[in-house]
């Protein structure tokens, strides 16, 4: 009997952002990358608000090197609503503590900060949801911090603004005695409706996790 032993590395990835600015849409894009033309009209049409944390999970077997790694990608959607709008609906503390109660929240593999490029007043809420990041402790060493300009379909973003803003993010990481590197930093500008940027942000995510995901070793 042959014993083939496999390479696995898993990680979490947490989209944050305001409400509407895509968080949702992209993480079903982004664990369907080989959809129809009508399923993809069905993600972008039919995505509805989200009112609590969605769980989403993909694995995919990549070659790294010489190496064929198994990767899972685990996506914990926070909902962009801060207001308790009814008395059914979740408070924004109240998931922030139901957060704390899964283990693989404690550390983020991927934190993907997202604003709509249409909408100046979800970019300048990125501090506020950095803020909430740095403060539950889900930024370590090994996260990368992604910069999603998203909706570029409808407004290019300012390059030069994205750059100082990446800095920024740099900074407050730092700040708080996270040693992290300039590049573990980057911006990517996608839209849903084109699709554009949609691949290169799932590969950023995929190498990352095989990389620096937390790994183990199994015998099929
Ligand atoms: N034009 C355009 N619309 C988009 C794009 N991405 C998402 N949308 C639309 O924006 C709306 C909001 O998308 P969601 O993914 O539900 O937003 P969300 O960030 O999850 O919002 P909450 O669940 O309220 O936090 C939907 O109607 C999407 O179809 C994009 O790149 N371009
Ligand atoms: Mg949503």
């Amino acid at each position: 009997m042959t014993i083939v032993t496999q390479l696995y590395s898993t990680g979490s990835i947490l989209p944050l952002g305001d409400g509407l600015t895509g968080k949702s849409v992209i993480t079903r894009l982004l664990i369907n990358p080989d959809i129809t033309v009508e399923e993809h009209q069905d993600i972008i049409l039919n995505t509805k608000k989200s009112l609590n944390i969605e769980l989403e999970f993909s694995s995919e077997r990549i070659s790294f090197g010489k190496e064929e790694i198994n990767t899972s990608l685990q996506f914990y959607v926070f909902p962009g609503q801060r207001q308790k709008e009814s008395k059914r609906i979740t408070t924004f503390d109240e998931i922030l503590s139901i957060f704390s109660y899964f283990p693989a929240m404690q550390k983020i593999s991927v934190l993907l900060l997202v604003y709509d490029s249409s909408r100046s007043n979800t970019l300048k809420s990125l501090e506020m949801w950095l803020k909430v990041a740095l403060a539950q402790g889900w930024i370590h060493e090994k996260t990368l911090v992604l910069l999603i300009s998203n909706k570029i379909d409808l407004k290019e973003p300012n390059l030069d603004y994205i750059q100082q803003l990446l800095f920024g993010i740099y900074s407050m990481i730092l700040d708080k005695g996270i040693q992290i590197n300039e590049y573990q930093v980057r911006s990517i500008n996608t839209s849903c409706v084109s699709l554009e940027g949609l691949k290169l942000l799932r590969e950023e995510i995929l190498f990352w996790i095989a990389e620096n995901g937390i790994q183990g070793i199994g015998t099929k």
